[in-house]
């Protein structure tokens, strides 16, 4: 999304998990996707491709952004990516956890939503009012949390988290980024 977003030309190539192409484990040996690479570098963390692509794409909001909100959605990543996601993945894998209840694993969840709600209450993203990295980056994995089981997300007191997702997955970036490699 972000290098679309930045007007970035690139060729994009799935890759079986279960089954890496050589070429890739070349590039990047650490083996996980995305790998991004321009000419001899690489790039091998999606955070590192998105800054990437917002400082050399044709993207003016990376730039545009004062540096305060810059490390508001550098921070906010970072909690999604170091303390949501874990949560996440315990309630997405719940088959693994037999000891801990579903509700306790989703509720664990809760935290990081109350977070986003919280952002969402005077502006339509969250950072602005104008799409950015930060929604860019955290929107795929509450969709994984909608998606768990979509009814319960929707029962829930989050009502802008809700409004903001549905915008997101029906923008065209999105459906734009969604789109398989050929
Ligand atoms: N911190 C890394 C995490 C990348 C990551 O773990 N990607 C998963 C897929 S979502 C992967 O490639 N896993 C390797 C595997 O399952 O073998 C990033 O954001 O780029």
């Amino acid at each position: 999304m972000a290098l679309i977003d930045s007007r970035i030309d690139f060729n994009a190539f799935e890759i079986s998990l279960k089954n890496k192409p050589s070429e890739m484990l070349v590039i990047s040996p650490k083996g996980t996707v995305p790998v991004l690479m321009i000419g001899d570098k690489v790039i091998d963390e999606s955070i590192d491709i998105m800054i990437w692509a917002y400082k050399n794409g044709n993207s003016t909001q990376y730039s545009n952004f004062e540096k305060k909100l810059i490390d508001i959605g550098l921070e906010l990543i970072s909690k999604n990516d170091n303390e949501f996601k874990v949560c996440l993945d315990k309630y997405k894998y719940s088959i693994n956890y037999p000891s801990i209840t579903n509700d306790d694993l989703r509720n664990s969840c809760l935290f990081f939503l109350d977070i986003l709600e919280e952002k969402l209450e005077n502006t339509l993203y969250l950072l602005s009012d104008r799409v950015s990295f930060s929604d860019i980056a955290i929107m795929p994995f509450i969709r994984q949390f909608a998606n768990v089981d979509i009814s319960y997300f929707l029962s829930l007191k989050h009502i802008k988290v809700q409004k903001w997702l549905h915008e997101l997955i029906n923008s065209e970036l999105f459906i734009k980024a969604m789109i398989k490699p050929r």
